[in-house]
């Protein structure tokens, strides 16, 4: 039986990758922080069969004291401040979570295990003002946001580790990946919360910022597979995951309000408020080399995902909502 270690067990991917695992036999550990209020929602469904243990990627002597605790043969580095918009908030704090964060984990996993196979979260923020469409493992990067700059810096750290130590060490450069479980900060997720809301009688509008910006979105459930994928091979490596597909969050507004049969015109309005500093106009990813290297492909549809996460949302709002007489 393998065992591995998740950082950032607790986030949408977190409890994706531990689901995964878990269904291929691992024993797995997550590491979490202490924090005062309960973030464990994601993966309550799998308390009783993971192992979490308190870390903090500030904290270098956590992270040694963690690794020899688990005596992980796969690391997933997960943790990070995930928020673009934050990242202009909290520069600092963005880059010491998410930039030296993982240099911080790369230096732990070699000193107390180096033989375990380590997994990068980069992302396709990376590439910000794109020099190339669609981009690739061999297109420049150029982040447009704190949060870029950060995961710039923590991809090229793994691979440095990789050239140093010849740990296996291995980035995936994920494009925007979504699903029932994101956070209610970022775009996909307040769409499909606003349209279930707003199809029950909870709320009658919807305030965005860039209608225009366009992402190459996937399905979160498909994308942890890769993860584990690059850690199967006998070769480290970096791999852009994607569906080399991109479509504007207009694009997502009008197909989730039609599914509800809704026109979203009626119900989205501007706010220059939710505009960003420096903004990624469009991302487009071509995943040819994991297809090819790695047999991944993503299985769910754009329209797949956008109506995946309106129905989950319904869900959600509907069992909140107080018993009717004629339906109790
Ligand atoms: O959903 P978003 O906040 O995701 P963003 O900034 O693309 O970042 C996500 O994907 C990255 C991979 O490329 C990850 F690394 C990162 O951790 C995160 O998961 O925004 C998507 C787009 C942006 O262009 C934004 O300007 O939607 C636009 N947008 C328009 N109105 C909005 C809103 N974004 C948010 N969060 N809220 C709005 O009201």
């Amino acid at each position: 039986m393998k065992t591995a270690l998740i950082t950032g067990v607790t986030g949408q991917d977190g409890s994706h990758l531990a689901d995964f695992l878990l269904a291929k036999g691992y024993r797995v550990a997550g590491m979490v922080r202490r924090a005062s209020v309960d973030h464990h929602e994601r993966i309550s469904h799998l308390l009783d069969r993971i192992t979490l243990v308190q870390g903090d990627l500030l904290d270098p002597s956590s992270l040694v004291r963690v690794l020899e605790e688990v005596r992980p043969d796969e690391v997933y580095n997960l943790a990070a401040m995930s928020f673009v918009p934050t990242s202009w908030a909290q520069p600092v704090l963005t880059g010491e979570f998410t930039a030296l964060g993982a240099t911080r984990m790369l230096e732990a996993v070699r000193q107390v295990c180096p033989t375990a196979r380590f997994y990068q979260a980069s992302s396709s923020e990376m590439f910000g003002k794109v020099r190339e469409i669609p981009q690739t493992e061999r297109t420049p990067f150029h982040p447009r946001s704190p949060y870029g700059v950060a995961k710039a810096y923590a991809h090229w750290i793994t691979v440095n580790y990789r050239e140093s130590y010849g740990m296996h060490a291995s980035s995936g450069i994920l494009f925007n990946h979504e699903g029932p479980r994101r956070g209610h900060e970022f775009v996909t997720r307040k769409i499909s919360d606003a349209v279930a809301k707003i199809r029950l009688g909870l709320a009658r509008q919807l305030a965005l910022g860039n209608l225009d910006a366009r992402r190459d979105w996937g399905y979160a459930g498909d994308y942890v597979e890769a993860m584990w994928l690059m850690l199967q091979q006998s070769v480290p490596g970096d791999y852009v995951i994607a569906t080399g597909q991109a479509h504007t969050v207009r694009d997502f507004c009008r197909i989730a309000f039609s599914h509800v049969g809704l026109a979203y015109e009626d119900y989205v309005v501007t706010d220059p408020k939710m505009l960003r500093p420096a903004e990624v106009d469009s991302l487009l990813g071509d995943a040819s080399l994991a297809r090819e290297k790695l047999g991944w492909s993503p299985r769910v549809s754009f329209e797949g995902l956008v109506r995946m996460m309106v129905d989950s949302d319904l869900a959600i709002l509907s069992s909140r909502l107080p018993r009717s007489p004629e339906r109790a």
